[in-house]
């Protein structure tokens, strides 16, 4: 069995001929039987612009067949791949490109010159910066090699991709996932959804995160199966497409809004055999309701940047509303607590990642021998089962997208007129929960709503923009002087009710 993701990926497409891997509305714009011969000339691409194995790739380019292409040709040149959410900004990018410290950098060529400037400024200066474009232009295909360079050998430890994700001091550290970790997973997952070559994925994620990228593209391509490729989210367009479809994965806002669709029934969902939910905690209400309407139950998996996925639902047996399932086959996991309490969930198996890069300090506080510890709050069933039922970490998840209270609260504090401020999110209909900042001014300062989302523009991403700010004379504290954020939170609770 190889241990290396790209080769697996490359010995089930070979032989598979015209069959369409990527599907874009009719036309198949992918087939499997090119995937060797595209990703070969991009890795001879890659090899040519200086990036040799073992040097990072940092990415940040709107979804496209070329940006999955990129994915491949990278790993097939023996790189380390760096997705970057397109939301960030270039602030925020510069962080990653310095900490990375990639070979190379791919943007949108909109971003090149300030992306250069923000790579310069960050201290990865020698970082080489090249362009791609939704629709394949820009500079790193403009030059692509007829001839394909050679698969890059990687054994189980090599590592393949570092994604960003914060702790809780709102630092993002760049967890690294070896070969190993992305193989052992996605194949535990083949067998475990009965992933199989008549499928067809709709594929509505991004392609910057472990949902995305890894769970759906490698469930897909491990099986040799169609994906409906979409670059954004079209409820009623994805309706229409489940009757030429098999399997959609999404996060707990795609189904609110797949909900809101008169065209969702039992008949338009007939073809299909899967629907996977995961990223966040899905309401037991929206799954009742979506096997009301659709005749499917919801298979809701849990899982994290760091390990990719840990838990499931069953295919066969129970999928319950409000429990994440069990442990993947080869997966261990332990709670931090007296049998059937809860506490903080631990992990380990061949998914736990190789550590944060260039990070060893955070890597040891975060776990307990080979435990990783993730911060989840969970209770276990007798028979194995997981519930999550909290977090020991402070993070607000809106829409699938972690959001790290710590950092918008720097940034809103660094702004003139505020004393103080904290950040929580309370539950919100689409998003699942909605950021909530709450502000303390200084006397006089006339500090207004509209003035604090003004600061904040431009620095942080837009998805992490507070959905309401509000101006107090103070913050309800506990006799430790600690910001009672639990107050807060049921004290705000019905914000965005309605
Ligand atoms: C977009 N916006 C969001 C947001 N997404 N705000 C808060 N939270 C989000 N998740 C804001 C934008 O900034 C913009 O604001 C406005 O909403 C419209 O933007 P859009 O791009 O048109 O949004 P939309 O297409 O509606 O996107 C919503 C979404 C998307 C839910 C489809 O966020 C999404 O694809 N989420 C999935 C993320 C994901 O893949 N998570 C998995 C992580 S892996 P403005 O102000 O500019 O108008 C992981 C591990 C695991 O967690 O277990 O899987
Ligand atoms: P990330 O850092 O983006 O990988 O996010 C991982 C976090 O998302 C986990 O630690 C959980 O808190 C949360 N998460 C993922 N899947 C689920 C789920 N099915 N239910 C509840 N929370 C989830």
């Amino acid at each position: 069995m190889t241990t290396s993701l790209i080769a697996a990926i490359l010995d089930i497409a070979a032989p598979l001929g015209r069959k369409p891997f990527l599907i874009e509305g009719e036309a198949s714009v992918l087939a499997y039987g090119d995937i060797e011969r595209e990703t070969g000339r991009l890795a001879a691409r890659l090899a040519a612009l200086g990036a040799a194995p073992g040097d990072r790739i940092a990415v940040q380019v709107d979804k496209s067949p070329s940006a999955v292409l990129l994915y491949l040709g990278a790993l097939r040149a023996g790189l380390v791949f760096v997705p970057l959410n397109t939301a960030y900004t270039a602030a925020e990018l510069g962080y990653f490109i310095g900490d990375a410290g990639p070979a190379l950098v791919v943007c949108r060529p909109g971003d090149a010159e300030v992306v250069q400037a923000e790579a310069t400024r960050a201290g990865a200066g020698g970082a080489k910066v090249v362009t791609l474009d939704a629709n394949g232009g820009g500079s790193l295909l403009a030059d692509l090699p007829e001839e394909p360079a050679p698969l890059v050998a990687r054994g189980a430890d090599d590592l393949a991709a570092i994604l960003y994700t914060s702790g809780t001091t709102g630092r993002s550290k760049g967890a690294m996932l070896s070969n190993g970790n992305l193989l052992s997973n996605a194949l535990a997952l083949k067998d475990l959804w009965r992933w199989r070559a008549e499928d067809v994925l709709i594929h509505i994620l991004p392609i910057y995160h472990v949902h995305g990228l890894f769970v759906a593209l490698h469930g897909a391509l491990l099986a040799g199966a169609s994906v409906r490729f979409y670059r954004g989210f079209e409820a009623p367009a994805v309706i229409a497409d489940f009757a030429r479809s098999s399997v959609l994965m999404g996060v707990p806002t795609h189904y609110a809004r797949l909900l809101r669709e008169e065209g969702l029934t039992p008949g338009a969902c007939a073809g299909m055999r899967l629907f996977v939910s995961g990223s966040a905690p899905l309401l037991a209400e929206a799954h009742r309701d979506f096997a009301a309407r659709s005749g499917h139950m919801i298979l809701e998996r849990y899982g994290m940047t760091e390990t990719g996925m840990i838990t499931s639902n069953p295919y066969d047996g129970a999928r319950i509303a409000g429990t994440v399932g069990y442990a993947l086959p080869g997966v261990v996991v332990r709670i931090d607590a007296a049998e059937g309490e809860p506490g903080v969930l631990g992990v380990r198996g061949p998914n736990v990642f190789k550590g944060y890069w260039r990070n060893p300090e955070k890597t040891a506080q975060e776990f307990r021998g080979h435990w990783f510890i993730t911060g989840d709050i969970a209770t276990q069933a007798d028979d194995g089962r997981i519930t999550l039922v909290g977090r020991a970490k402070d993070l607000i998840i809106a829409g699938g997208l972690n959001i790290y209270p710590k950092e918008i609260e720097e940034a809103v504090d660094a702004l003139p007129g505020v004393v103080e401020s904290a950040v929580f999110g309370v539950p919100h209909a689409d998003l699942g929960e909605g950021v909530v900042a709450v502000v303390v001014a200084l006397p006089g300062a006339g500090l207004t709503e509209a003035a604090v989302l003004a600061g904040l523009a431009g620095g942080l991403a837009r998805f992490k923009l507070p959905r309401r700010v509000i101006v107090v004379e103070a913050l309800p504290r506990n006799a430790m002087g600690k910001v009672q954020k639990a107050a807060l939170r049921a004290e705000y609770a019905a914000v965005f009710a309605g």
